[in-house]
């Protein structure tokens, strides 16, 4: 037993530690608005509880989902028995190659004049991050970026720490649960922004999702992206494209490629983040591509010259796994042929949900209120308009986990607890939860 001065002066020593640390001034953070969720999620012991925050696919049964064709890859790639070296600071050239090949598809002209610049990247985060960081030390007219209100949670913040300035557009309409395309038109949209703000500098970035738009569901129509097109053309902005669901949206890559290919073809330079993470659900992999087009192969030299001097300091190279996975599906043609069909299988048992949840909300359970968005809406997610104490709500006492601007991952339901979901929510919105 120590006496009572000895654990005093233990205490004390303790609170003296405490107080000279170097690190007693440093305040603790807000959990992430996204990955917190997952913190919350298993942190709750409730056989019920239900996970429709982060954005990761979830089999039928509410599981992982590994797909057959990267199990293949896998086993392909064991067999070869790969070394384990450093790859260049762009990571493996074959990926690259594919990558930009499978967004601005095999005709592209900038990519058969070997014109466009390209690394691999630690997923679509990562390439954001280096065309962030890319723009603002080579982008000659601005350092402005417009993103659309409302965004992905973490674009502000990967934007801001390359060194940009962001600032917002109007992109959703409340009022519709839809695209605010008046707004692109009536000078309130990217347009406006520009116009209105006596500060904006003048060819500023933009940034575009390609589709599957997150958090919202909603995308631009093809004519609505040609007049987004000669939008960006009129105010000479300088087009960003993140497109981290390509195949996600429709079930088909080549669709999804549309507003890439499309701004190219009526010649926009472009910038491209490319993820793998969900279209091949290889999250942890951090399989993902940055790329800009350029006007020919000694510009694409030179500026991939500077990626390298980007990259270098950040992180050196690349990891190997994920890049040889992707790359093996995509050149071997009996593997990309199956993940055509599991990205398609994906994407339909994503509406499946869709069709499902909107019957169980307005038809089952009269939840009060419009609900037709969760048909219309696109890609991973729905905006299910639930408010911030509605989503509170059904956490703590439905154990179902989303994140508080009402976003829910669609992946994370199934036929065995999409009742359950709906009848919570049902509750919420009549206030009898
Ligand atoms: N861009 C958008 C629009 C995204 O939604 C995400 C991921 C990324 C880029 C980056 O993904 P990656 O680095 O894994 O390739 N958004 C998730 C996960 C799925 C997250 O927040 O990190 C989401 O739940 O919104």
């Amino acid at each position: 037993m120590i006496s009572v001065t000895r654990a005093r002066t233990v205490a004390s020593v303790r609170t003296a530690l405490r107080t000279v640390s170097t690190w007693s001034n440093v305040p603790a953070g807000p959990p992430d608005p996204i990955l917190g969720v997952t913190e919350a999620f298993k942190a709750d012991k409730d056989p019920r509880k239900i996970n429709l925050g982060v954005g990761a696919y979830r089999d039928g049964d509410g599981k992982p989902y590994v797909l057959n064709s990267v199990k293949k890859a896998e086993d392909f790639l064991r067999a070869s028995n790969p070394d384990k070296e450093y790859l260049p600071i762009t990571g493996l050239p074959e990926f690259t190659k594919n990558a930009t090949k499978l967004a601005y598809g095999a005709d592209s002209t900038p990519l058969n004049a070997n014109a466009i610049a390209a690394t691999q990247s630690i997923s679509g985060t990562g390439a954001l991050r280096i065309g962030g960081a890319f723009l603002a030390r080579f982008y000659p007219h601005s350092k402005v970026i417009y993103l659309p209100v409302p965004s992905w949670g973490n674009h502000t913040p990967i934007f801001r720490d390359s060194g940009l300035e962001v600032r917002g557009y109007r992109y959703f309409d409340k009022k519709t649960v839809g695209l605010d395309f008046e707004a692109f038109f009536r000078g309130r949209g990217i347009a406006y922004y520009i116009v209105v703000d006596q500060n904006a500098p003048e060819r500023s970035i933009v940034l575009l999702h390609a589709c599957a738009h997150n958090p919202t569901g909603v995308d631009p129509t093809p004519a609505q992206w040609k007049e987004i097109s000669n939008i960006v053309k009129e105010k000479k902005l300088f087009p960003f494209f993140d497109m981290a669901y390509q195949g996600f949206a429709s079930g088909s890559t080549d669709r999804d490629a549309l507003a890439v290919r499309l701004f190219v073809s009526e010649g926009h330079q472009v910038a491209l983040s490319q993820s793998f993470a969900k279209n091949m659900g290889l999250y942890g992999e951090r399989a993902g591509a940055f790329s800009l087009t350029t006007a020919d192969a000694e510009e694409k030299a030179r500026v991939e010259s500077q990626l390298k001097i980007v990259i270098r300091p950040m992180y050196s190279n690349p990891p190997l796994h994920g890049a040889r996975i992707a790359n093996t599906i995509l050149s071997r043609p009996e593997l990309y042929g199956e993940w055509e069909a599991e990205v398609k299988g994906m994407a339909d048992r994503i509406i499946s949900m869709r069709e499902r949840l909107y019957n169980e909300l307005a038809n089952t359970h009269k939840t009060p209120g419009e609900w037709g968005h969760i048909k219309s809406q696109i890609g991973m997610f729905s905006f299910t308009g639930l408010t911030a104490a509605q989503t509170k709500a059904l956490a703590e006492r439905a154990y179902i986990y989303m994140t508080a601007d009402g976003r829910i991952s669609m992946a994370g339901l199934n036929g065995k607890n999409i009742d359950y979901f709906a009848e919570s929510v049902s509750r919420a919105v009549k206030g009898t939860l």
